[in-house]
């Protein structure tokens, strides 16, 4: 994970009081956790990616605002818009002309936080979810920024890759655990990744599974093992058409 300061060197950092001021830093945020929770199919929270660092550009053609809206009319529970710019192209004006387009529908934030100030950042864009990953972070660290992203009113989503993760990284402040099927090490996706851990994860969390989903099939066999929520990027966006692919 890279931290903060590396990141900030180059750029101009806005205040926290100047975040605050922004037009939805006070928006009453929506619950993905609730939304799934009481879900009777399968839900699927669709992503905006330009490019990945496994995959190069997915797609360079089609607009946050279109893609959003038409996952949001296909029927996507929630938005992942990626906000890293070094790895997945993604920046923030990507996640206000999502969250413009769409203001009824949960939005995660999709980057690396490593900081409470990144909190500010997402609620200040009109962000529901942020994501911590067990593999950048130490627990008192996931501990620390999930109780500060509670205070703002955001919902936090844990991503982890192993049962060593899971058993140090779950405390009080996680709302959704997801499983990466994605080896970030060797980028390779296994979804026998989710369907090992589903067993170790409590049935307090609300789970979804991420990475490398491509069909129904897929999606219904993990549903059985208790997933409600289907992370998908790449299957939609290498598509001319992203919205249309979520229809299908
Ligand atoms: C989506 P895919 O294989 O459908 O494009 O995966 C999502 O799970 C993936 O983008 C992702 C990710 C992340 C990206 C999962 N965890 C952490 C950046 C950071």
């Amino acid at each position: 994970a890279r931290k903060r300061e590396e990141v900030s060197e180059s750029k101009n950092i806005t205040p926290v009081s100047e975040l605050e001021k922004g037009i939805y830093f006070e928006r009453k945020t929506i619950s993905l956790a609730e939304a799934l929770r009481t879900s009777s199919f399968p839900r699927i929270i669709s992503e905006f990616k330009r490019k990945s660092p496994s995959k190069g550009i997915i797609n360079a053609q089609v607009t946050p605002a279109q893609v959003t809206s038409d996952y949001v009319n296909a029927g996507a529970a929630a938005l992942s818009v990626l906000t890293d710019l070094d790895f997945f192209g993604g920046t923030f004006k990507d996640f206000l002309q999502a969250r413009q387009a769409n203001p009824a529908i949960p939005m995660l934030r999709k980057d690396f936080i490593v900081d409470e100030y990144q909190l500010f950042e997402a609620k200040a864009i009109g962000a529901d979810i942020i994501l911590l990953i067990a593999a950048c972070l130490a627990p008192a660290e996931i501990n620390a920024l999930g109780k500060k992203a509670h205070e703002l009113g955001l919902e936090v989503l844990l991503e982890v890759h192993s049962e060593e993760e899971l058993n140090v990284s779950l405390g009080d402040y996680i709302d959704i655990v997801g499983v990466n099927n994605r080896n970030l090490k060797t980028f390779e996706t296994s979804i026998e990744t989710s369907i090992s851990l589903s067993e170790q994860i409590p049935d307090s969390f609300v789970k979804i599974s991420e990475s490398g989903l491509k069909d129904a099939d897929t999606i219904l066999n993990l549903y059985r093992h208790g997933y409600r929520g289907f992370l998908i990027g790449e299957t939609f966006m290498k598509t001319v058409n992203p919205g249309a692919a979520l229809a299908d």
